[in-house]
């Protein structure tokens, strides 16, 4: 009945072992005994290329071809995680590469161990945006990621004494095999200077920049292997470099000032992503960033298609470009400043390809998040690009007031500019076909809420496409053990097809698969309990339950609700050590934005309470507290397959989506979570017993938020449970030597005077209702029948969270991508 999960393939595993052999001797001059298991990594990924660049080059002939429409997700971040296991595993070739490297005496998972994590992205929308390459690929359609190739990716988490400390994350030390450097296709990027209008030598009048700074943008190809069909697409990031202009007989001090100045621009421009999750702080160094990838890309885009078609008034019918949030907006006035001032086109013509090429994807409603750029910063940065957004908005102004004759309140809430400054989320809605939310939730809010007025005066725009997850990399690469096991089950379709996953539902009831479910489970929390062991020293007991929050740090996702929880628990079984109580493991990990002191001081609680907690012998190891160093993709895959409860409490109304809600569901965790973002789906999926959901609805949140009403002193003085676990954040519980530590956490929740809102985000109002939510996790956890059926019931129903779902919806409703269908190879 077993049926493998990977399907066998023509993969030539002799001639990849001599491949592998032949690397190490050509790159370092060693044989594979003497080399370092870096080196070795580097010999097997440049050999995996090798097999990956017949199936680029057949995909990119085929492309020339058949000339299908081409989607371009333009994106700030992409948050890829480890590539080699990945392109192996989509390659269908993960046995026969598992069987070389065993019989060469290497071991494939200390190999891949090697690869660091390709961390160009913060969150969700950068891990979004790579498992929509995945899915593009899988699917067959023809996509370019573009990014930056930042030499420095997202920071190096470490915890020393409790506090996170950022180290600079060196990505490229060591090379990357699966990079193509592209400097064939350049291109040149103009900063700063004045506009002039020039008369060229067919007399006519044409806007130009002078006096400008520019930098050379080289693209650095990556492949996106599509799962077993042969497609490549490519992620193709942009490097910055000096352009030389030194002339030595005109070495004058003006020159030379900025030819020294241009150096800078270029080696500033792509040295370090931005660590900000979800908040906006205007840097102009952003700005050039995103202005430099931007123009890079759409330069990029229109010089291919020019190089098949003669019309660029067509634009659309072979492109789209697709916004992944404000980041990239400038593409719409940077396509404009080509159609006009390279190609000629009127106005009215470079706006029709405008606003059929451009979409745009909203991927949050919090304020702090929203970018508006001053005009003064934007204007001299990108002189051209301003007045063109300028002309944009004089006549959008002029749309909004035919429609609300005299309504001033109208320009003054929807203007793209106003107020000093350049609201990119109105230019985004305003020069595009389409606004997208990233849940049914998300969406509906943008269009009673945050964006009603936008939503009143053009409802055809908007629609929502639901996130979701590549189930090739977080079930197929992340937990091999349950891939096996539900192929086993329902073959393998699921790979490509997860709703096929479904036909798991007869197994919930059978007591075998609920064994051989738990089993699994188990041998991946001993997995995990082990990388714990060694990255923290702190021994846990994989018969406990384990129930996880990874995710940024971010106050509105409520890490600080979970571990006053863990405080509160603390305090009963302190009170009442004998009482019933099922061993537990909050894991935590969590990156916090270097300048958020609340983010940062809620990290150094966990690790402060985990202190205090697995040392304590009244405790005895019931409960402990983990918070995980680091957290990335590499170790989120580990993390999922040995969840057993997944933590989505934000706010309602605040997460827009979610994503790693959907990668707990489809390893087999029950969600404790409010009815926010996608998690509103999930519960619909599995059913609301197979989860446990509390607190505040989004729509009660907003009527506080509106209204007023909420007071949580009044919870405080009510409470003792809530009172005795904030008054141990000031009374040294946790901080013995400086009791004053968590004072401000304290006053986030209670002090309107020095935070202009007390507990903005109701972690005391929704308080009691989880920890209610917790003990019915907790019970549920002690009927071990109920809770394998409810797991694997929740695995059976993730199958609308693929994000081939996903794409295929963005495809069929706004892309209308052509499915490329590569010839049989003979
Ligand atoms: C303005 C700037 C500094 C900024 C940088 C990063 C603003 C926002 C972000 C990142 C936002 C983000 O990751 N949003 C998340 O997108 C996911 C994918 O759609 C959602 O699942 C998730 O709910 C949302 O918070």
């Amino acid at each position: 009945k077993k049926k493998d999960t990977q399907e066998s393939s023509s993969f030539d595993k002799e001639l990849f072992k001599r491949s592998v052999l032949y690397n190490v001797k050509t790159l370092y001059r060693k044989t594979l005994e003497e080399a370092t298991p870096q080196q070795i990594f580097q010999a097997v990924g440049y050999a995996i290329k090798d097999v990956v660049i017949d199936n680029w080059l057949t995909t990119h002939k085929e492309y020339d071809k058949q000339d299908p429409k081409t989607v371009y997700y333009l994106s700030m971040e992409f948050l890829m995680g480890r590539a080699l296991g990945n392109n192996i595993i989509n390659l269908q070739a993960y046995k026969p590469v598992k069987e070389a490297m065993d019989e060469l005496g290497l071991d494939l998972n200390v190999i891949e161990d090697q690869e660091p994590d390709p961390a160009l992205g913060n969150g969700g929308l950068g891990r979004l945006a790579s498992c929509f390459l995945d899915s593009l690929s899988t699917l067959g359609y023809a996509a370019y990621g573009c990014g930056i190739r930042y030499r420095y990716g997202m920071f190096k988490q470490e915890i020393r004494d409790g506090y996170q400390i950022e180290v600079p994350d060196n990505w490229l030390v060591d090379g990357n095999p699966f990079e193509l450097r592209r400097p064939e296709y350049a291109k040149e990027v103009k900063f700063g200077g004045y506009v002039n209008v020039r008369i060229d030598e067919n007399g006519r009048s044409n806007f130009v920049q002078e006096g400008y700074q520019s930098v050379r943008a080289i693209p650095y190809d990556l492949p996106i292997v599509g799962y077993g069909n042969g497609i490549v697409n490519t992620l193709r990031i942009w490097d910055a470099e000096a352009i030389e202009c030194f002339h030595l007989d005109s070495f004058d001090k003006g020159d030379y000032q900025k030819a020294v100045e241009q150096a800078n621009l270029a080696k500033n421009i792509v040295e370090v992503l931005y660590p900000n999750d979800n908040h906006y702080a205007g840097k102009e160094l952003r700005l050039k960033q995103q202005y430099f990838f931007i123009s890079a890309s759409v330069q990029e885009a229109i010089a291919k298609y020019m190089r098949k078609h003669d019309d660029i008034r067509k634009f659309y019918e072979k492109v789209t470009f697709q916004l992944n949030d404000t980041h990239p907006t400038v593409a719409v006035a940077e396509l404009m400043r080509i159609l006009m001032d390279e190609y000629y086109l009127t106005w009215e013509e470079a706006w029709n390809v405008t606003i059929k090429t451009c979409a745009y994807t909203n991927h949050t409603i919090m304020a702090e998040a929203l970018e508006k750029w001053p005009i003064e910063l934007f204007s001299r940065l990108l002189p051209r690009i301003y007045q063109i957004i300028e002309e944009i908005n004089r006549r959008f102004i002029i749309k909004i007031q035919e429609m609300y004759p005299g309504n001033q309140e109208k320009i003054r809430k929807m203007a793209i500019i106003y107020d000093g400054q350049v609201k990119m989320a109105h230019l985004a809605i305003a020069a595009g076909f389409s606004v997208n939310g990233v849940a049914r939730l998300h969406t509906e809010i943008l269009k009673k809420q945050e964006l009603r007025d936008f939503y009143e005066m053009m409802p055809e725009k908007f629609n929502n496409k639901t996130n979701g997850i590549t189930q090739r990399r977080f079930l197929l690469h992340g937990n091999p053990l349950l891939a096996d096991w539900v192929t086993a089950h329902v073959g393998s379709d699921w790979i490509t097809d997860l709703p096929k996953i479904s036909k798991l539902k007869i197994y919930a009831d059978d007591e075998k698969c609920q064994q051989e479910f738990m089993n699994i489970k188990y041998q991946n929390k001993v997995r995990l309990a082990q990388y714990i062991l060694e990255h923290n020293g702190i021994e846990v007991d994989p018969r406990s339950i384990f129930d996880v929050q990874v995710k940024r740090l971010h106050e509105y996702k409520r890490q600080l609700l979970n571990i006053l929880h863990v405080m509160y628990l603390y305090n009963q079984l302190k009170d009442n050590p004998e009482m019933e109580f099922f061993p537990r493991t909050f894991i935590f990990g969590a990156k916090a934005a270097a300048g958020y002191y609340n983010a940062k001081m809620t990290i150094k609680l966990i690790n402060s309470v985990a202190d205090v907690v697995n040392n304590d012998p009244v405790i005895n190891g019931r409960i402990k507290v983990v918070f995980i160093e680091n957290y990335r993709v590499s170790n989120a895959e580990l993390i999922f397959a040995a969840a057993d409860v997944s933590e989505q409490i934000s706010t309602a109304s605040k997460e827009a989506s979610g994503t790693g809600n959907m990668k707990f569901m489809l390893n087999g965790a029950l969600t404790i979570g409010t009815m926010d973002g996608a998690n509103v789906e999930i519960v619909e999926e599995v059913g609301a017993e197979n989860a446990f959901i509390f607190g505040l609805s989004s729509d009660e949140v907003i009527n506080f938020e509106n209204n007023g009403g909420y007071d949580p002193t009044e919870i405080f003085n009510n409470d003792p449970d809530v009172r005795r676990v904030l008054m141990q954040l000031i009374n040294g519980t946790f901080a013995p030597n400086d009791p004053d530590r968590f004072r401000t956490l304290y006053n986030s929740l209670l002090n309107t005077i020095s935070t202009n809102k007390a507990d903005m985000y109701f972690i005391l109002k929704d308080f009691k209702a989880y920890a209610e939510a917790q003990r019915k996790v907790e019970n549920a956890y002690r009927d071990e029948k109920r809770w394998a059926r409810s797991a694997i019931l929740n695995v059976a129903c993730s199958g609308k969270f693929t994000s081939d779902r996903t794409i295929q919806e963005y495809v069929d409703e706004l892309w209308h991508l052509d499915k490329v269908v590569l010839p049989k190879k003979v």
